[in-house]
């Protein structure tokens, strides 16, 4: 049966693909190393990008967020697609775009020019203290449950926190550390970040979950 199964390229320490794996899909997953991405998975999807989902049907997903909707579409049993959609909409949107931004050119500065990654930090900081006056009211980004806004953003703020964490005042931001604590600690996380060998092409991938 397990032919049957969607195939996702995936690589273990990328949020978007983090993202992905979280939204309780059921793969063969096909760990990838970034500089040595295998040709099936670019044949599927020229953007060179993980997540790749590659359905059964042969229809290609290679965006994160359409990866989640698609498994959510099929099995939302959290109710992660309740919540005001436009609302989600633009805090994801919000974190993938200007917020990505700032976090690449803190975390990896010296790979762009004429980059002050202190700027960068104080711009994302901008970022997260709005999630953090929502996580001051509510549990979490979108009330008192995790949504697709939660699953899809924390994977992001977690990279940030943990690269700044000896620059940023993690007191200035206390709802959205114990929101980021608590997923962290999730077994939903968990359950995302073990650990595959590389796929070598003509092998079927791991079954997951397993
Ligand atoms: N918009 C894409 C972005 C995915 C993305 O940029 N993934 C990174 C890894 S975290 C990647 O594959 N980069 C290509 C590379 O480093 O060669 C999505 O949401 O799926």
């Amino acid at each position: 049966m397990s032919e049957q199964l969607p195939i996702l390229y995936s690589f273990r320490r990328c949020p978007y693909a983090m993202r992905a794996l979280i939204a309780g899909l059921s793969v063969q997953l096909r760990e990838v190393v970034l500089r040595e991405k295998p040709a099936q998975m670019v044949e599927a999807s020229a953007k060179g990008t993980v997540p790749v989902l590659v359905l059964p049907d042969g229809r290609v997903i290679d965006e994160s967020i359409d990866v989640m909707r698609f498994a959510l579409a099929m099995s939302d049993p959290e109710g992660w697609l309740s919540p005001d959609k436009d609302e989600m909409r633009a805090l994801i949107a919000d974190n993938d775009g200007p917020f990505k931004h700032h976090l690449d050119r803190y975390k990896y500065a010296s790979r762009y020019e004429d980059t002050d990654p202190e700027e960068h930090r104080v711009e994302a900081e901008k970022y997260l203290s709005a999630l953090d006056i929502r996580l001051m009211a509510n549990k979490h980004l979108m009330g008192e449950t995790r949504s697709l806004a939660d699953i899809a953003i924390f994977p992001f703020v977690r990279q940030f926190v943990n690269a700044a964490k000896d620059d940023m005042q993690m007191s200035r931001f206390s709802g959205l550390d114990r929101w980021l604590k608590g997923h962290v600690a999730s077994p939903l996380f968990a359950s995302v970040m073990g650990k595959y060998p590389q796929w070598q092409s003509g092998e079927p991938g791991t079954s997951f979950p397993e």
